[in-house]
């Protein structure tokens, strides 16, 4: 079973011979998935790897000979951006998350050299999926800070792989970003495409909820608990919107290589608004086909390709979808060309897939509930029937005890805004709000739909929160609402 090569069938005799060989390979126990003879592909010449932070990759390696690959990496420890207002200490390959993207073709000995920077507090290694021997590589590669460590590979299997510290608490150094991928292409290398990218997904665990402002320390119960504050691509929020969006023209193939660092969660990776034309299942050689969404492992990884038909923006989740609206797992691949009205005809929209309350919700124009006459409730009564309007329809934004979510729901207890004109307070609930406002010193700039409640359920709802949280204690009644509304 050497140098077969498929070759389109011209005829009957060969296909028949074709099926032959295939039950002879069948029935062949003792064959192994491994490109032949890897282990003693001779080495030409020596080449240092040039190693790339994500979303970009090194370039192809075509058909170039097995070579020695020479590569440098340096572990960095580092204060970084997990989401606007939260800072984050990440441990990083080389000074991203995920870490710099190795690529090497079948056959090449690496040597792998791994330095701790000086500045650095702990001691890290790498254990590389792509290596074939104990630890993967993590017993030869243990350092201490201001230290180097050499260790060689040679790559015997193609496909795409994870690299990672395992270093204990291992759990904790992959929480912190420690992860990778490297990539073993085979002989005579991947077909090409016109963009490839590199993303990677990760769950993190603050001492403080998603979105509590400040330095957050690592959480080892939240970790142990699979608990996650945020799910993120390429190590934060936002990782890959905005400017960070990946980008393609219409016509071109685009390819991901889709890690998936863990340490806990799985992802159900998946493209709003594209199918996968062709996906290598695991990062391995077997490909599937017109594929909507693709299981990555923690420690695992998958090549996803797919042309791209029409301008627009795809949006990539991972469809365990609370993690993509709630967590962060989002990102953006922007596609910019001509309109195709044979693919597709229906309106262009992003701004709904920012996080939830802050992306594109239309102000209803119906009128609010109405009320007859309006009755006068106690001040017990107002606090109690507040209690309830607050509970079925404010607290999904401004949270249980009114704290807000930074940057996306203003705070309603303590509030500065909301305590400094109770007039303007009844107004946002009467009419709703938008555009740019500062509470307690953060900018807020979302909208606030109107609520249908009628006056004595607004002036209960501000009466309760009011006398709640730190509030100044004021309250609003009915006929104050009534006058706002008529107000005009
Ligand atoms: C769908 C989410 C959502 C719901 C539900 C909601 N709000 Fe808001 N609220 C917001 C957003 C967003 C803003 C800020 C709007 C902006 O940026 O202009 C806001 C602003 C406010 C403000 C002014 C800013 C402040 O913090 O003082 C008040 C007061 C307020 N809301 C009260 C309420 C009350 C009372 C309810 C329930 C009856 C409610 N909201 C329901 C999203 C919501
Ligand atoms: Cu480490």
């Amino acid at each position: 079973m050497k140098n077969i090569s498929f070759k389109p069938l011209k005829d009957i005799k060969r296909a028949t011979l074709l099926v032959l060989f295939l039950v002879t390979l069948a029935s062949c126990s003792d064959d192994k998935p491994k490109t032949k003879n890897a282990k003693d592909m001779l080495i030409t010449g020596q080449i240092t790897a040039d190693l790339t932070a994500p979303p970009k990759v090194p370039v192809p390696i075509g058909d170039r000979k097995a070579k020695k690959l020479i590569v440098n990496m340096e572990i960095l420890e580092q204060e970084g951006t997990m989401t606007d207002g939260v800072k984050y200490i990440y441990w990083t390959f080389g000074g991203s998350v995920p870490g710099s993207f190795i690529r090497t073709r079948v056959g090449d000995e690496v040597e792998f050299t791994l330095s701790n920077h000086p500045d650095n507090k702990l001691p890290h290694n790498i254990d590389l999926h792509a290596v074939t021997g104990p630890g993967g590589g993590a017993e030869s590669s243990f350092v201490a800070p201001g230290h180097e460590k050499t260790f060689s590979f040679k790559t015997l299997n193609p496909g795409l792989y994870v690299y990672h510290c395992a270093t204990a608490p291992v759990g904790m150094h992959i929480a912190n970003g420690m992860y990778g991928l490297i990539l073993v292409e085979p002989e005579g290398g991947l077909p090409p495409v016109d963009k490839e990218y590199y993303v990677m997904q990760g769950d993190f665990y603050t001492k403080g909820a998603n979105g509590e402002r400040g330095l957050q320390a690592f959480d080892m119960q939240k970790a142990v608990n699979e608990d996650a504050d945020y799910v993120v691509f390429n190590g934060k929020v936002n990782g890959l919107t905005g400017d960070n969006a990946l980008t393609a023209n219409v016509g071109e193939t685009v390819r991901i290589f889709m890690g998936n660092g863990g340490p806990n969660l799985v992802s159900s990776f998946h493209v709003i608004g594209e199918i996968f034309d062709r996906v290598f299942v695991e990062g391995g050689t077997m490909v599937n086909k017109n594929v909507q969404t693709t299981l990555i492992p923690a420690g695992g990884a998958a090549m996803v390709e797919f042309q791209v038909d029409v301008p627009g923006t795809l949006v990539l989740v991972d469809h365990s979808i609370f993690r993509a609206f709630n967590k962060g797992a989002l990102g953006m691949l922007k596609v910019s060309g001509e309109e195709d009205e044979k693919v597709y005809s229906g309106t262009q929209m992003e701004g709904i897939y920012l996080p939830e309350g802050s992306g594109i919700q239309t102000m209803p124009s119906t009128a609010t509930a109405k009320e007859e006459a309006p009755q006068e409730l106690s001040l017990a009564e107002r606090l109690n029937l507040g209690k309830s309007v607050y509970q079925q329809t404010c607290f999904a934004c401004h949270q249980p005890e009114g704290q807000g979510i930074p940057t996306i729901f203003p705070p309603l207890a303590k509030a500065d805004y909301l305590n400094a004109d109770v007039n303007r307070a009844i107004d946002v609930v009467l009419h709703g709000k938008s555009g740019e406002i500062t509470v307690n010193g953060t900018k807020y700039n979302s909208v606030m739909t109107k609520q249908t409640l009628t006056d004595t359920e607004i002036a209960s709802v501000l009466t309760y929160v009011y006398n709640n949280w730190g509030n100044s204690k004021k309250e609003v009644t009915s006929a104050m609402v009534k006058s706002r509304r008529n107000a005009k």
